[in-house]
């Protein structure tokens, strides 16, 4: 069993654990509040909860209660439609959801924040030991357009602090600011890194490029991660002085170019991959490494191995520690003991991993994750179109942009301000196509599929 923020409380009591809006709450304080939550959320009386967080205390909060209570978490993406959440919860049967932002969720036990401070708390012995192990569950988005839910245990979790921390070079007395959004793996390792390690970790709600460049200035921030666009941003303005060591850029993959650029401004950005499954990065590369601007993500940390599976087409296989158990609602994919990614790379005679195409048919946006088939599954329903294929393209702002093509029902006039509508009930707003194009026909497989090979061939024809 691991009590993380116990034993920081009690080694560390004064020490700021969380800064988040210039207030500052110590281990101490931190664990006061997350024992009295502890006992409300029990009173929920539920194993697994599902939380509708932002990035603030009230969050982090929440977290800590849920974790001394040995409650399962349930991370949901607060960009999803109502529909989208829905789905999910309904797929692993979650009924009950702690909201700390605005949400309307029909059908489902929603209690505000406010009424978890006011619920009269129950004792008990909660605590992880007393469960299955999980610590949380993240929904990742699947190639059948169906999200998978990711179990991520405790064990998961610490194995993935230590392999970071020893790469990463972070100690106790590092200043950890997390920027990416807590919901996902970016930003939820982050709370956990901190308080396992026991570094102050400064918290920020809302990506703000003047915010965070004060931020990284006032306080002296010496660690961070994010996805390339921020970065990008940032780099768009004059940088202040800093005592930053590392930035750790994932989620997304990112140009030499910007690479470049950052080492040149003096940013020391490690480039990494890893995956939802994986508990954050496992493979990584330091500024200071000579292949860093080689396309390289770099070498598994010290307690990952990874290998490629020549028979099909260079899939990449991971085991160790931090690689999740398993998904609730799918089949995870393994061989041999590893976790079948569905990404492709080559791993060079040094052993540096290079990732030559992510998961079949992914758009990432903005380090955010697109399949087809969602956009597909979601147009479909509507009653003028006959056939859809979602494809993609490069886009300067976001990396890539989903692109969606549709095939009319005969004789029916089909208006694209109607087709964003129906799309914008059923999606989150990240994954609705930047172009819509109607087509004759959409072209399909021998077997019956569509050809997002072919389809998206006939895009960029038609674009270039
Ligand atoms: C980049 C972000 C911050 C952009 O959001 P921003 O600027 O706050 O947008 P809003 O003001 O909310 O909305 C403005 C308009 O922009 C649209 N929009 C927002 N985001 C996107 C997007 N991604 N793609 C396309 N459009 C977007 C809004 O919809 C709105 O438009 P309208 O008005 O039309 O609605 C934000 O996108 C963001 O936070 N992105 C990062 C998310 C993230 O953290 N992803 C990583 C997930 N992957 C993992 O966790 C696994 C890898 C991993 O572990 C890792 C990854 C990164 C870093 C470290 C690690 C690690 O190993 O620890
Ligand atoms: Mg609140
Ligand atoms: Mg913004
Ligand atoms: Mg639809």
């Amino acid at each position: 069993m691991y009590n993380w923020l116990e034993s920081r409380a009690r080694e560390m009591p004064e020490k700021p654990a969380v800064i988040f809006e210039g207030e500052a709450v110590t281990f101490f304080e931190l664990h006061e509040t997350a024992v009295e939550m502890k006992g409300r959320l029990m009173a929920l009386d539920r194993r697994r909860i599902a939380f509708f967080i932002g990035n603030t205390l009230d969050a982090v909060y929440a977290i800590h209660g849920a974790m001394l209570a040995g409650i399962e978490v349930v991370m949901i993406n607060t960009r999803l439609t109502g529909r989208e959440i829905a789905a999910q919860l309904d797929d692993i049967d979650v009924d009950t959801v702690v909201a700390t932002e605005p949400v309307v969720l029909e059908g489902y036990r929603v209690y505000t924040w406010e009424d978890i401070r006011n619920m009269a708390p129950v004792s008990g012995r909660g605590g992880s030991s007393s469960g299955s192990g999980i610590l949380s569950i993240m929904f990742t988005s699947g190639t059948t357009g169906r999200a998978k839910a990711v179990t991520q245990s405790y064990d998961n979790h610490y194995a993935s602090a230590l392999g970071c921390e020893d790469r990463f070079g972070y100690t106790e007395d590092s200043m950890w600011m997390n920027i990416n959004p807590i919901y996902h793996i970016s930003g939820f390792s982050v709370l956990l890194r901190s308080v396992i390690r026991g570094c102050t970790m400064v918290l920020i709600e809302k990506f703000e490029e003047e915010k965070i460049l004060r931020t990284i200035s006032e306080y002296g921030v010496t660690h961070t991660s994010m996805v390339p666009i921020m970065l990008k941003r940032l780099m768009d303005h004059e940088i202040p002085d800093h005592r930053l060591e590392g930035i750790l850029l994932g989620g997304a993959g990112v140009t030499s170019d910007i690479l470049r650029r950052a080492l040149s401004m003096g940013l020391p950005v490690y480039n990494s991959f890893g995956m939802t499954e994986t508990c954050s990065q496992i493979v990584s590369i330091a500024p200071d490494d000579p292949k860093i601007l080689d396309g390289t993500v770099g070498k598994p940390l010290g307690n990952i191995d990874i290998k490629i599976d020549d028979s099909s087409d260079g899939e990449l296989l991971v085991r160790g520690g931090p690689v999740t158990g398993g998904y609730l609602n799918a089949v995870m994919e393994v061989s041999d003991g590893y976790f079948r990614t569905g990404d492709m790379g080559r791993i060079d005679e040094a052993g540096y991993l290079y990732i030559l195409d992510r998961r079949k048919d992914l758009i990432i946006s903005g380090g955010e994750n697109v399949y087809p088939k969602e956009i597909e599954d979601a147009i479909n329903t509507h009653p003028g179109v006959a056939n859809a294929a979602a494809v993609k393209r490069k886009d300067p702002e976001w990396g890539e942009v989903p692109i969606l093509l549709v095939e009319p029902v005969e004789g029916s006039a089909l208006e694209n301000a109607d087709l964003f509508a129906h799309l914008g009930e059923r999606l989150a707003r990240y994954k609705l196509p930047k172009e819509i194009h109607h087509v004759d026909r959409i072209i399909m497989t021998s077997t019956g599929k569509v050809s997002r090979a072919q389809n998206q061939h006939a895009y960029n024809t038609k674009r270039s």
